[in-house]
């Protein structure tokens, strides 16, 4: 079992949480690595020789969109037999135990809402939809792709429907992530290096806007100091002891 002081704080956290009105939860990366999920920072942030973030580029899919397919179609391939773990499934158990939920993710696996989660905001897209860059059309796809996935209607060559570096995220989604961040009075971060914006101050956002601010992860983070509690350790294992007893 963990420390006693991380008994007392996941006491201290669920005092928190049942008087909560608003609860915002941010994921990243870290609450799917227990699916088996590589994360983007972590060694399984490469793929052959290459860095998943010199991979997520508009540039890098111009200069060789086949790379760029071959990369997501791997992924795909990896994601499409995993399913969430318990750290997804205690979030959708918190959503119906709290008056109002808010799960923004910069996760683009699709785990959370395969897990069951309803109001979800998925800042950086979905893996599983194709968008054309001809007619702007956004489907569903979970089939395995062609190396080069042509759009139905217009011939185009289709691309992942995800954000890119240098990218702007939906301004819808965004939009909604921001008016939730400003009104929540709770807020958990979890499993996130918080170091790509603007996912990455979301936090100090809410904590200026008054909200309780508690922070899920292996390690620390540049942000750790400033939030209200931080308990360290796997998400599958602290979710559900957070969330039980609610
Ligand atoms: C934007 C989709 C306006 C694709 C992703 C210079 C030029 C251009 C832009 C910039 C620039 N400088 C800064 C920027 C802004 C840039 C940015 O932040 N760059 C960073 C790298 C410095 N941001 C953008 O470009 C964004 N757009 O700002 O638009 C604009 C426009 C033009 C110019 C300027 C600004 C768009 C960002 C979206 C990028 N797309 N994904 C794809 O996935 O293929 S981001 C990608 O990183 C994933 O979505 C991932 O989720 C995300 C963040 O990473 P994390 O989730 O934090 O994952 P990571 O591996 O880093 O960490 C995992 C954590 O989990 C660790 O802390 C680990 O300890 C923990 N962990 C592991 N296991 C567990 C665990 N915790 C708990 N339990 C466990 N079991
Ligand atoms: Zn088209």
């Amino acid at each position: 079992m963990k420390a006693v002081t991380d008994v007392d704080k996941v006491h201290r956290i669920r005092d928190r949480l049942r008087g909560a009105q608003h609860v915002v939860v941010l994921t990243g990366a870290g609450i799917s690595a227990e699916s088996g999920v590589p994360t983007f920072r972590g060694e399984g942030g490469l793929w052959r020789e290459y860095r998943a973030v010199d991979l997520a580029t508009p540039q890098a899919f111009q200069r060789d969109p086949r790379l760029v397919w071959e990369f997501y179609n791997w992924r795909r391939e990896v994601l499409a037999p995993l399913s969430p773990n318990p750290g997804h499934e205690a979030l959708v158990r918190l959503e119906q135990r709290v008056p109002r939920f808010t799960l923004i993710t910069q996760n683009i696996d699709g785990l959370h809402e395969k897990a069951g989660s309803h109001n979800i905001l998925e800042l950086h897209g979905n893996i599983w939809h194709v968008r054309c860059p001809g007619c702007g059309t956004v489907t569903e796809d979970r089939r395995v792709l062609p190396p080069m996935p042509l759009c139905a209607g217009c011939g185009q060559l289709l691309r992942p429907h995800v954000v890119w570096f240098g990218e702007n995220l939906d301004p819808a989604i965004l939009t909604r992530a921001y008016e939730a961040v400003q009104r929540t009075d709770f807020m958990m971060i979890v499993g996130t290096s918080g170091t790509v914006e603007p996912a990455a101050s979301m936090g100090m956002l809410a904590k200026r806007k008054g909200a309780w601010l508690v922070e899920v992860n292996l390690e620390a983070t540049p942000h750790t100091s400033f939030y209200d509690a931080s308990i360290l350790g796997k998400s599958g294992e602290i979710l559900p002891l957070i969330c039980e007893a609610l």
